[in-house]
């Protein structure tokens, strides 16, 4: 059997592929473009709630915050070092970041108008990334698969959390509630989009489910997402800002109305709200990182470690 074959077999049978097994190229590749962009999502997400670290309402609010932010630069940095395991070159990857090159996910080119969109995405974003990343968690590379096992175990506190603040502001003062419902009408819909385009427009599906890197698709996930979420709003008699929800006694799914994809197009080509103060900033932070980089080099060098 040729290597190929051999390969094909393998995830046929449900195994997981390790960085030293031979895979074909393209399965490389597809995984670095696919993880790189993950982890910069991490990184560039700790943008948004990291500007409201120090504007925290009570100070438990700002230790969560903080653990919460500090999280997600672990998850990058995780994630990191797992598309190091493809051969990917660490300072190319961050190169494509800085450069614009790269994606990463078009939810954090959204800005953080209020302490209630801190709650917000906790509850929907990490929300949603929980529901992705318990399917990537069983996906057919190891060092991803077992990235996503322990990081999803963080978002799942980073969720509780937010819920828990929004369900505060929502039982609160008529200004607080105003607020959790505003923002609940701007996240509402860019966090439905985290999930890719329609099945029809993605790409990448087809080769990636073949390969079962991804298990389930972008619009299954989607439908997922929407239909644990909807049961939470009501619980806290927030509304969802879409008027065609309906309860489909059929399928047993919430149907929800057309996504505004040119808006998601227009995020991606990096006309969203946010996309440039998002890349000055990492610019800016990899800059002022200069220093540490280069005294690690020294130490590296003189006590000759890799
Ligand atoms: N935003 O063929 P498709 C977090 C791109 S961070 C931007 O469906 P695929 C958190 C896609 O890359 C969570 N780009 O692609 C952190 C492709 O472009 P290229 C981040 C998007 O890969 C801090 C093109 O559109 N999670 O949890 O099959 C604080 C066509 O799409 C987006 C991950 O990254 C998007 N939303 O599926 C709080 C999970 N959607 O590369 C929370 C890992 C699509 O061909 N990634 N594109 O030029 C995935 O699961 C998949 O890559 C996606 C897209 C579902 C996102």
């Amino acid at each position: 059997m040729d290597q190929n074959a051999e390969f094909e077999a393998r995830i046929a049978r449900g195994e997981t592929i390790e960085p030293k097994d031979w895979m074909p190229e393209d399965y490389k590749k597809q995984l670095i473009r696919m993880m790189s962009q993950h982890a910069h999502s991490e990184i560039v997400g700790m943008l948004p709630e990291g500007e409201w670290i120090t504007r925290a309402p009570s100070l438990r609010r700002k230790k969560i915050l903080l653990a919460k932010v500090q999280d997600e630069a672990g998850h990058g940095l995780y994630i990191y070092s797992g598309v190091e395991t493809l051969g990917a070159d660490r300072d190319s990857v961050t190169h494509d970041l800085l450069t614009g090159k790269a994606k990463y996910s078009s939810i954090f080119n959204y800005p953080t108008l209020t302490w209630a969109d801190i709650g917000v995405i906790g509850w929907f974003v990490d929300g949603a990334a929980i529901v992705n990343q318990t399917m990537l968690a069983k996906c057919s590379y190891g060092p991803y698969a077992r990235a996503m096992v322990r990081i999803c175990k963080e978002e799942n506190f980073h969720k509780k959390q937010g819920y828990e603040l929004v369900a505060g502001l929502a039982n609160g003062t008529k200004e607080q509630k105003e607020m959790a419902q505003d923002a609940v009408n701007r996240w509402w819909w860019p966090s439905l989009m985290m999930f890719g385009p329609s099945d029809k427009d993605s790409p990448n599906s087809p080769q990636l489910m073949k390969w079962k890197v991804k298990k389930e698709s972008n619009d299954t996930l989607r439908q997922r997402f929407v239909n644990l979420t909807i049961p939470q709003a009501n619980a806290i008699n927030l509304t969802i800002p879409d008027p065609d929800l309906k309860f489909n006694q059929e399928t047993g799914n919430w149907d929800f109305g057309e996504i505004d994809w040119t808006e998601f197009y227009e995020v991606l080509k990096g006309n969203g709200p946010c996309n440039k103060e998002r890349l000055e900033a990492r610019n800016k932070a990899f800059k002022n990182g200069e220093w540490v980089r280069e005294a690690a080099r020294v130490y590296a060098e003189k006590h000759n470690v890799q």
